[in-house]
């Protein structure tokens, strides 16, 4: 009775909305195709999903969601806990509290648990579980390798004997409860067997994305301090080769000589890309996995765990300093990927899901790994470029496995978009039935393109907006349940109360745009950042009091929809992927040439977001090619390639105010080529600066 505001929008929303049928979709498409990006306002373009779609659907109606919303909102320990009872096992069931939380750093710490003291484990309730309840030969993964012909696959029995056989090996060099894992391997099976594997021993995985480089590897070994590092020895990615294993020996250096070191480093021999005889070998500290994790017994007890220990962490970006160690623990985390993967792609026991995103991201944790594992489902690992050998391999592999449901990422439904339809046509993806996009907003058209050309103007697009931080999904449509509007991640899943705010921190109501941020606490939200729990509240809890701050801006339309905006501090999302420019401008700065730097975002027709980065050269150091070459190489190694600077701009000084603040306002829009909206400037320590940085904008 005290429901959220966002919910007296759903109303609105649930008379207003035109009604699904068959006309009415016909027509949205129709003016969709018609009117283009150029409709009056965005916000009056739906697409109402078809009668078959939303009678089969497991949220049928607007109505059955504000059903379900509601009691979610009004009694969270009674909806969960209904979740988690029936849908998940449990050794021994929670104490008499389901959650305790303080979200509001005025009443003390922060402090968010859920399902304490029940006793459960994630890869149990993945394997075990489905393999008891029948599924023991349903395909689990379908593996397909980077070269088109190369596949394997592994039944849910198969692929329990093979994470039994790595836990056992864990446990045989002494990896317990509670220590870390360092995981750096690219898309192959043994990216997920490891995650189970140590799920099932209780160890708390880290996997680092195998685009990360060597230093950035060792800043989170140093961090975490794991027992063991697991890797392979290359991959290939498109026509290219990486010796992933001269990486991890680079790091390990690296963190010997910052006091860490690691007693052993598993290598998988990944022979489609690099011999054993050509790997560069450490003896006594390097293993190869093939030689040992087989000889083990493919079944291992498991580890039985309170709901509230560590699961894995999971270092991303902020806004300042040195990446963070995002904490997620076992049953709120366990019990809300399976449930926002099961609604929000509607799935059911006959689908072929895929989800495009690497297990070294978030996405890749509770969207290839443990959402649809835990339900069940048969999930697709792809182990190569999404454009190799060329832009119709997506829809190859869809066609291969008769893929159902497909989880993307804006970035690559542009590139794809831009090399043309006939790579799309020329397959007949009539297996697809639910499309998903992840990691940034997806503009109106490449929205439209994936809905029209890939999904054939069938299949609704779960635009899911979430964060690694959120565990799980946070505002998603559910498909087939309400008309979509393309660009607007729609509603709060189940238990979710967004709130948009002003800078002062005040709720907003109705049709309104500011900071979101959410007022409650969740099953799947982050407990800390590892080792930083004061960063957690500082980061988080502080900017707004009495709410998790999300980063991000948000508008609210007249309908109750939402629609992110993008981040608010100083993270930059590049394909998806979320930088620091702290990060970005310390790499810079260790070059021995660079005197400062600063990092702005400029919009990218593809990958959203590019980084521009202003350097001024230390004295006598003039302006160079050479230069700016050796500046963006010292990015890739200190970061990785993904991160490197698409500009240098040279700058003799940069704009900052009397207090010597960075003005990025200023730069921004200097990097963006706005030059009529500088704004105010006069509060500048040296406002000449900003001209002399226009004249050599194009240099
Ligand atoms: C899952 C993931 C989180 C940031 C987030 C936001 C952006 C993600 C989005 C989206 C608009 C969506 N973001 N999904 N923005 N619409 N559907 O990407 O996690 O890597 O932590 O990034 O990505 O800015 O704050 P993560």
């Amino acid at each position: 009775n005290n429901l959220p505001p966002t919910n007296a929008h759903l109303r609105q929303v649930d008379a207003s909305a035109p009604q699904p049928s068959a006309a009415a979709s016909k027509l949205s498409h129709l003016k969709a195709v018609v009117l283009g990006e150029a409709l009056a306002s965005e916000d009056d373009d739906v697409v109402v999903p078809s009668h078959e779609f939303s009678r089969q659907a497991l949220v049928p109606s607007m109505q059955k969601y504000l059903e379900m919303y509601k009691a979610s909102i009004e009694d969270p320990a009674k909806f969960w806990s209904g979740i988690a009872s029936s849908e998940f096992y449990w050794k021994q069931k929670w104490g008499d509290q389901v959650y305790s939380e303080n979200l509001d750093v005025r009443k003390g710490n922060i402090k968010i648990e859920w399902f304490k003291g029940g006793i459960t484990n994630v890869c149990y309730n993945c394997l075990d579980k489905n393999i008891d309840a029948g599924l023991g030969d349903k395909i689990a993964i379908y593996w397909e390798s980077n070269e088109p012909g190369f596949d394997a696959t592994l039944t849910y029995s198969q692929l329990l004997h093979r994470v039994c056989q790595l836990a056992n090996y864990l446990k045989s060099i002494g990896v317990r409860k509670g220590d870390a894992v360092v995981v750096y391997l690219p898309m192959l099976m043994e990216l997920p067997i490891t995650m189970l594997a140590c799920a099932r021993i209780g160890a708390v995985h880290s996997v680092v994305f195998a685009g990360f480089s060597a230093e950035s590897l060792a800043q989170r070994i140093v961090d975490c301090k794991p027992k063991v590092v697991i890797t392979c020895n290359a991959v290939k990615r498109g026509p290219k080769t990486i010796h992933l294993k001269d990486i991890v020996d680079a790091a390990l250096i690296e963190s010997a000589n910052n006091g860490i070191s690691v007693d052993v480093c598993l290598t998988y021999e990944n022979q489609s890309a690099l011999k054993r005889e050509s790997t560069k070998w450490e003896k006594g500290r390097d293993v190869w996995w093939e030689d040992v994790v087989p000889k083990f017994p493919t079944s291992c007890d498991v580890e039985w765990v309170d709901a509230e220990d560590p699961l894995f962490l999971l270092y991303t970006s902020g806004s300042t300093g040195k990446p963070k160690g995002v904490l997620h623990t076992t049953g709120g985390y366990m019990v809300y990927a399976a449930t926002t993967f099961k609604y929000a792609f509607d799935y059911k026991d006959s689908d072929v899901y895929w989800c495009t995103a690497d297990c070294g991201w978030i996405t890749g944790h509770s969207y290839v790994t443990y959402g649809p594992m835990l339900n069940g489902a048969t999930v697709v690992v792809f182990e190569g470029a999404p454009n190799y050998p060329d832009p119709g391999r997506c829809w190859d592999i869809v066609d291969k496995f008769k893929v159902t449901i497909f989880y993307t990422a804006p970035t690559l439904v542009r590139s794809l978009m831009r090399d043309g339809d006939e790579y799309v046509t020329r397959y007949s993806r009539k297996s697809l039935r639910v499309l998903g996009s992840v990691g940034e907003p997806i503009n109106p058209t490449a929205w439209r393109w994936l809905y029209n050309a890939v999904g054939g103007s069938r299949c609704p697009i779960s635009d899911t907006w979430w964060q690694t931080e959120t565990g799980g999904f946070m505002i998603t449509p559910l498909p087939g349940a309400w008309p979509q509007k393309p660009g607007s991640a729609t509603f709060p899943f189940f238990g979710v109360q967004p709130v948009i705010v002003d800078e002062k921190g005040v709720e907003l109501d109705g049709e309104c745009s500011g900071y979101l941020c959410v007022k409650n606490s969740w099953p799947g939200a982050f407990r800390t950042l590892y080792g930083d729990h004061e960063r957690y509240e500082t980061t988080y809890f502080k900017p707004f009091s009495g709410y998790y701050f999300t980063g991000d801006g948000c508008r609210r339309d007249k309908d109750g929809y939402h629609w992110l905006t993008g981040r608010v501090d100083d993270v930059i999302n590049v394909s998806g992927h979320r930088i620091g420019t702290a990060e970005v401008e310390s790499a810079l700065v260790s070059h021995p040439h660079c005197a400062e730097a600063a990092v702005v975002g400029v919009e990218h027709e593809v990958k959203g977001q590019s980084i521009y980065a202003f350097v001024t050269p230390v004295e006598g150091i003039s302006y160079s090619d050479e230069l700016r070459k050796s500046l963006i190489l010292t990015v890739r190694q200190q970061i990785g390639a993904f991160a490197a600077p698409d500009k240098i701009h040279w700058a003799p000084g940069l704009p900052k105010t009397r207090s010597g603040k960075i003005m990025r306002r200023v730069l921004r829009k200097i990097a963006s080529r706005q030059l009529d909206e500088l704004g105010d400037t006069s509060t500048l320590a040296d406002p000449g600066v900003v001209d002399q940085l226009i004249q050599l904008a194009d240099i």
